[in-house]
């Protein structure tokens, strides 16, 4: 049983992956919003339902296919896990939410932890919402990108998984998700790499422009 807020790979060597454009460093995977990492470099997230792919394209931002744990079994992040980009801000890959076959006590335990988080931390500059482009958002969705409309932090959606659908049911989808949420929306997928630099250009004016703001 992991100690609660301890980073949970602190004792390993840590790992670092650099590309031409960036630098990933596991930072560590927190159960307490009270123990996260106080050096105050803002904080973008990564949220979704369950195995809508929020490890997986951490991992293609960032050129590796082991830095966040992808599985095939849902309910994988459970914690807050945080990656430190380029030595000037946090990706949070985030728990994800409405696996069914997680017990009714464990969601809440996670909801709370998300909900604390995306409701509170000081240090949170945007998030980055992951829907499958097979699915229809849920209530759960909605509700995330109410908290931070509620804070006035910025939200984009990303569609995952656009390898799996042809086109026109792609652009279909995209305009049926910028009607509903009012927000743009990306076509992403690890495996047509479609998305990788878009999403890395808005996440670096993100934090370029909160920088500037300071
Ligand atoms: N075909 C395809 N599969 C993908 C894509 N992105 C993710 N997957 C697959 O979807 C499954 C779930 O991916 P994860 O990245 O673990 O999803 P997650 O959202 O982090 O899941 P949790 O940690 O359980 O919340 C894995 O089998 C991935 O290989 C994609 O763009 N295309
Ligand atoms: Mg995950």
């Amino acid at each position: 049983m992991k100690k609660a807020g301890s980073p949970s790979r602190s004792k390993k060597k840590s790992k670092i992956i650099k590309t031409r454009r960036t630098e990933c460093e596991f930072v560590g995977s927190f159960f307490d919003l009270k123990a996260l990492p106080k050096d105050r470099l803002p904080h973008i997230a990564i949220a979704g339902r369950s195995n809508v792919g929020k490890s997986s394209l951490l991992n293609k931002l960032v050129g590796s296919k082991k830095m966040a744990k992808v599985s095939s079994t849902p309910g994988k992040t459970r914690s807050l896990n945080f990656f430190k980009m380029n030595q000037k801000f946090y990706i949070v890959d985030l728990p994800g939410y409405g696996y069914a076959k997680v017990s009714k006590k464990i969601q809440k335990d996670w909801g709370k932890l998300l909900e604390n988080y995306l409701t509170d931390s000081a240090m949170l500059i945007g998030l980055v919402l992951l829907l499958d482009c097979r699915r229809d958002p849920t209530e759960q969705d909605r509700q995330l990108t109410g908290w931070l409309a509620a804070r006035g932090l910025p939200v984009l959606i990303v569609m995952t998984k656009t390898d799996k659908l042809n086109k026109d049911k792609i652009n279909k989808k995209s305009r049926q998700l910028q009607a509903e949420f009012g927000l743009e929306v990306m076509p992403f997928s690890i495996v047509s790499g479609i998305g990788k630099k878009e999403l890395l250009n808005s996440t670096f004016s993100l934090v370029s422009e909160y920088l500037k703001s300071k």
